[in-house]
């Protein structure tokens, strides 16, 4: 008995310490992401990464004993909410920087105003080619698809040895997978393959027989989807059902649990490459897949650990801001502290949930591991789960 109070108690009076060490305003920082309509599949998952920061970070003494708060404002999933959100964060809850959007087809939009208005934004998923090119308050932790898409590829080539055929689909109406669809059909050729046919469609989308018609028709040995977790989900549903056979990758719009529902068993063998293992080892991934395990009951996921990620690049960014202007937050002006907030992003590395990370003067990301996952879906054909094979 003696021995187990003696263990608890330092843990337990650690965090009541450190908790009310923290004093002072909290500094808000902003979090556009989709809450709600069909990109909340993905948006969701940071809303959780980002929430999940907010209580590490607090409870590990905050902006050097100053609290932080996040600052929620749903872009829903087109480019005029996500114009409003980042608005509403810029110029009514006055914060620091922004985490968001969640597509890089928002970000092509609502990036430049908060450019213009000299707030810092870390996009956690936009991964098209071009967004650090936005401006220099534009960076992202999360690596572009040039760098992660292939490793799919390269895994389905040494899975299923042989394949020479290959169809492309994307949705053609969002930046991303247009983006990504371009790696994609870059790779395909580079790998000596050939594309057999190459197929349009919209993520409004939710009846795909002429492009599954058309696969079929030119009987490939792979299948390469770009899209939406849910108009990307149906396309797989329909291939399968259809009758196709052979392995299929997705793209990073797919990779997410919240497909389950819409392709069911037909998610059985997705391979999608990953920017994010959740047993990748350092303290910090160690506490992310440790409060999320306990809350959720389930492996953190790549669009989580990104926001989470995003999250505490500010948070260690305003701790230096502070060290180099001898100033608390509090006591700088606003928009001094976007000013030197940006720069100190772009400053040094840091140990997150991804693994070590700098961004460079761009904002673009630095990242040294990559993954590839295969969801494997369980006999009901409701719960699956990303199984890592690379
Ligand atoms: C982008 C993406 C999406 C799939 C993230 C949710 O990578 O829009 O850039």
């Amino acid at each position: 008995m003696k021995r187990v109070l003696l263990a608890v108690l330092p843990v337990v009076m650690c965090a009541v310490v450190a908790q009310a060490e923290l004093t002072g305003n909290p500094i808000p920082i902003g979090i556009g992401v989709a809450q709600t309509g069909n990109v909340a599949l993905l948006g969701q998952e940071e809303v959780d990464g980002a929430k999940l920061a907010e209580k590490y970070f607090n409870a590990n003494g905050g902006i050097n004993g100053t609290p932080f708060k996040l600052i929620f404002q749903d872009t829903g999933g087109d480019e005029a909410g996500a114009i409003n959100s980042f608005q509403n964060l810029i110029n009514r809850d006055k914060v620091v920087g922004i985490v968001g959007p969640t597509l890089s087809q928002q970000a092509f939009s609502a990036d430049p105003i908060a450019n213009r208005a000299k707030v810092p934004v870390i996009g956690p998923s936009n991964t098209a080619k071009g967004i650090p090119q936005i401006g220099e308050y534009v960076g992202r932790v999360s690596a572009p698809v040039a760098i992660v898409a292939p490793n799919a590829l390269k895994q389905a080539m040494k899975e299923t040895p042989g394949i020479k055929k290959v169809a492309v689909l994307y949705a053609q109406n969002d930046a991303f997978n247009t983006s990504e669809s371009g790696t994609f059909q870059e790779t395909v050729k580079k790998m000596g393959l050939q594309i057999a046919t190459l197929q349009k469609f919209q993520t409004t989308d939710t009846d795909f027989t002429s492009q599954v018609t058309a696969v079929l028709g030119a009987n490939v040995d792979l299948a390469i989807v770009s899209g939406l977790a849910a108009d990307g989900g149906n396309l797989v549903k329909q291939l399968r059902q259809l009758g196709y056979k052979g392995p299929i990758v997705g793209g990073n719009g797919l990779n997410t649990a919240k497909v389950f529902p819409v392709c069911g068993q037909y998610c059985d063998g997705i391979i999608i490459a990953q920017a994010y293992s959740p047993s990748a080892k350092n303290p910090v991934n160690d506490a992310l897949a440790a409060e999320y395990r306990a809350k959720y009951k389930a492996e953190p996921p790549q669009f989580t650990a990104q926001a989470f990620t995003a999250v505490q690049v500010f948070v260690e960014a305003l701790r230096k801001v502070e060290a180099v202007t001898k100033k608390k937050i509090t006591q700088l002006d606003l928009a001094k502290v976007r000013e030197e907030l940006n720069k100190q992003i772009r400053v040094g590395s840091y140990i997150t949930p991804l693994g070590k990370i700098s961004l460079d003067q761009e904002g673009e990301i630095h990242q040294e591991n990559f993954y590839v996952a295969k969801i494997k879906m369980e006999a009901d054909g409701k719960s699956g789960k990303f199984v890592f094979v690379k």
